[in-house]
């Protein structure tokens, strides 16, 4: 219950706004104008604590961490700003008052899809957590006209369609246009002298764009804090000489302006791969130098000393997309304020913090020296510095070990390598679960990590329980707190008192009901979406992530072709009947993610058109898979899948999200399923698999030879066939050559054929521990409540304490 709302004021609000906004009644506006209504409504409320958080903030002068991230996979505002504001059953009232059905309101919504995946969403989680746990924060980023492309599947084919979501403007974001300030590309680099006889270095004949801001509130969790996501509009300044206007001038003026503009057009849809455009980099600078800028300029209205900036600011890198960052520090604390190289290297080092999400090769982001200096020459130029002395450095400790020099060069072979500039420019580098961070020390980061060791840290992932609980899972949700009280909204360590519950046999019905209606909630929309009928007695097991060879889409499908065999041969055989779930968007360039989607497609249709199985198997593929998706899908999850080929999925944060909502995990021992293991106990989890350090050597040693598999295993070896002799795709026999050949010539990359009788042999683990439903229950209830330590509340505290040395603060109701 919130005190400061007060639902009749709401009501008048709304009517109001749908009248001066939209020039409507309540009975003749769309929902859509209702859905903004609404919004207005309570961005009133919303701006009071806006405005006293930045004022406390001001008066308590503390440290600020920017969190800056190319991506905010954010979902969603309205519900889980009710759920924050604590407001949410008093709207619900309110507008069926006024007649509105609240449900309805919420779909109007958009989904904001700043983001690819788990990197983008993670940032998310971050921005909720912080404001929940009273740190003073901004997130920056970008923002991007089209978010994550909109996934269509046509004849069983992923189609992409731009992303819309401005189409009827975002009324959560203020444009501010009195902080925009200005970027600079390319040009030239002029010499001249400071007072200190170092030199200056002046850019001239550069091209300016503007950066707007825009500001998108961040609320906590019952209380009264409203951080800033700040994400930045490119705007063209187009000066109009009127004495010369002419046609010419004008075109020109124009052409110009839509130039500027497309560096905020598009997301890149590439997730744990990069591309290397000259757009892409445009935007890191863009979005990097307008956040460094700013927050220089925040810290000077108040502080003269630059030497104290490490005292009040923490830039944290989301990865190396922003890791500019380094260069756009030191390039304003050298020509604009006039520090000393070794001053300003100091204050930049202190300041910046750097998280690697990924050891996958085609992720790391090097960067053609010929693009770089032509676009960002003043930026190249202190890499280049930064490198001579970094050198230096490693010369005077490694003496004639050449190759080692070569390997740790910031600049070499022709290329920036960014995750080496974010490392040296950074005081912290850290890993985002235990597993990954020692892979990083021991092998991917090794000579850096011999070098700083002080630098490296692990902090493993988290989620918001808020969203990922409280909104997607309202009547869990209520459960728990009707049994252990409401403490697990700041605290998710509270759910281990529902551990003794598991004994409580009325406690064990109502969490099976729930997960039953939750069931039944996503058998419906499979219903609308898919015109599927599924089964909620059925077992759920659902793969939800982007798609990408690692994570191993392929191997689940194969076994669902090999379950389909099993029933076929031996139509009578005792099967518990399972429905599997898939969502997943591919990168539009990346070919073979793209077939993985068509056979999932070709797959369901064969399984779920053949009769004579009677519906023990369905195959599901949710089409533009989202947040929003995602929050009906978690909840109704009965099986979790997480089958990265070990060493590959730096943590996962859907394994999380499954667990808190009761889920049982199959999945190899990658990333942070290591930790829910740990959590949850080998009893309450299904692992399977190779271990890294045995995937580590196979690549060592290249002594795995799918082959062998493929002739020792019939059951593997009939469903590889099933892939190119028309059993799928009659018209069309060669359909999945690719695919096969992947397997089998390309030497699986990935291990799916290596890993594929352990992980069967888990799946028949699983199945027959699902018939004993007291005990399943019991598995369930222990995953919800041994989830707390997969708080993003916990990480953020960690990052807090242990990298940026920030201080919460408190803002007052008054
Ligand atoms: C993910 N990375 C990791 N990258 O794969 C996942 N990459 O294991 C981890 O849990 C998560 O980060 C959070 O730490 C990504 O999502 C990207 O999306 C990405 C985007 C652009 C370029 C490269």
């Amino acid at each position: 219950m919130n005190l400061d709302f007060n639902k009749a004021e709401f009501k008048r609000q709304v009517l109001e706004n749908v009248k001066t906004l939209k020039r409507k009644t309540i009975e003749t506006a769309t929902k859509q104008q209702i859905y903004q209504a609404v919004v207005f409504a309570l961005r009133d409320l919303i701006t009071d604590r806006w405005i006293a958080t930045h004022k406390t903030y001001e008066e308590k002068d503390g440290k600020v961490v920017y969190y800056l991230s190319m991506e905010f996979l954010m979902g969603r505002a309205l519900g889980n700003n009710l759920i924050n504001l604590m407001a949410k059953k008093e709207v619900e009232e309110a507008l069926a008052e006024l007649g509105i059905n609240y449900n309805d309101i919420e779909e109007e919504e958009p989904d904001p899809g700043l983001g690819n995946g788990g990197l983008g969403r993670l940032a998310a989680c971050f921005l909720d957590s912080l404001a929940t746990l009273e740190y003073p924060a901004y997130g920056c980023g970008i923002r991007y006209r089209h978010g994550i492309f909109e996934q269509k599947i046509v004849d069983g084919y992923q189609v992409e369609q731009p992303d819309n979501w401005l189409e009827n403007g975002n009324p959560w974001e203020i444009r501010r246009s009195e902080y925009a300030c200005e970027v600079k590309f390319g040009g030239t680099v002029r010499v001249e002298k400071k007072p200190n006889g170092e030199d200056r270095f002046i850019q001239e004949n550069c091209q300016t764009i503007i950066a707007v801001p825009y500001d998108i509130p961040i609320l906590g969790y019952n209380n009264y804090t409203v951080n800033t996501l700040r994400l930045w509009d490119a705007r063209a300044i187009i000066k109009f000489d009127f004495k010369k206007f002419d046609q010419g001038d004008y075109q020109k003026a124009v052409e110009q302006q839509y130039l500027a503009e497309t560096i905020v057009e598009v997301l890149y849809p590439n997730d744990n791969h990069i591309q290397g455009k000259e757009l892409r980099l445009k935007q890191q600078y863009f979005f990097i130098s307008a956040s460094v800028q700013t927050a220089v300029k925040k810290f000077k209205a108040k502080h003269k000393d630059l030497r104290d900036l490490p005292k009040k600011v923490a830039f944290q890198l989301n990865d190396t997309h922003p890791s500019m960052a380094v260069a756009e520090l030191m390039r304003i604390l050298l020509d604009e304020e006039d520090l000393s190289w070794d001053e300003a290297w100091d204050i930049t080092t202190q300041v910046c913090g750097y998280t690697n999400h990924t050891i996958m090769s085609e992720a790391l982001e090097k960067w053609p020296v010929e693009l770089f200096s032509r676009l960002l020459p003043r930026i190249y130029q202190i890499i280049e510095e930064i490198n001579r002395r970094f050198c230096l450095e490693l010369m005077i400790r490694y003496k004639d070990d050449h190759e080692r020099i070569r390997r740790m060069a910031i600049i070499s072979d022709g290329q920036v390598k960014m995750a080496w500039l974010a490392i040296v420019g950074s005081h912290s580098v850290n890993g985002v679960a235990a597993l990954h961070t020692e892979i990083l020390k021991h092998q991917e980061l090794k000579d850096f990590y011999e070098l700083y060791p002080y630098k490296f840290n692990n902090k493993t992932n988290g989620i918001t329980q808020r969203r990922w609980l409280a909104k997607a899972n309202p009547k869990l949700a209520e459960l728990i707190t009707q049994t252990i009280g409401d403490g697990w909204l700041t605290n998710l360590s509270e759910l281990q008192k529902l551990i003794p519950y598991k004994e409580d046999e009325a406690f064990r019905k109502r969490f099976m009901e729930i997960k039953y209606e939750n069931k039944v909630r996503l058998a419906e929309y499979i219903k609308k979406h898919n015109n599927i009928d599924i089964d909620p007695n059925s077992i759920y097991d659902i793969q939800i992530k982007r798609l990408h060879e690692y994570k191993r889409q392929l191997l689940n499908v194969l076994h669902i072709m090999h379950l389909y065999n099993q029933l076929k041969a031996h139509p009578d055989m005792e099967f518990y009947p399972r429905t599997f779930i898939f969502g997943a968007k591919a990168a539009p360039g990346y070919g073979r993610a793209k077939m993985i989607i068509k056979l999932i497609n070709t797959v369901a249709d064969v399984i779920n058109k053949d009769e004579s199985i009677n519906g023990k198997i369905k195959v599901v593929f949710i089409e533009n898979y989202n947040v929003s998706s995602a929050e009906k899908l978690f909840p109704a999850a009965d099986i979790s899948e997480q089958i990265s080929t070990a060493s590959k999925e730096a943590s996962g944060t859907g394994n999380m999200k499954f667990m808190l909502n009761g889920a049982v995990t199959i999945g190899t021992l990658d990333g942070a399923n290591i930790e829910i293991k740990e959590e949850v106990g080998d009893e309450n989890i299904f692992i399977f698999g190779l271990t890294a350090d045995q995937v580590i050597e196979y690549y060592r040693n290249g002594s795995y030879n799918p082959w062998d598999v493929y002739n020792t295993n019939q059951d593997v070896r009939l469903v590889l066939t099933q892939l190119i002799n028309g059993f799928l795709c009659p018209q069309n026999p060669e359909l999945f050559r690719e695919i096969y050949d992947s397997l089998l010539n390309g030497r699986d990359e990935y291990f799916i054929l290596k890993d594929f009788e352990s992980y069967a042999q888990a799946h028949r683990r699983i199945v027959e521990a699902y018939q004993n439903r007291e005990n399943w229950t019991k598995m369930q209830i222990m995953n919800t409540a041994k989830s707390g330590k997969f708080s993003s509340d916990r990480t953020i505290k960690e990052y807090a304490e242990e990298i940026w040395h920030l201080e919460p603060i408190h803002v007052s109701a008054d």
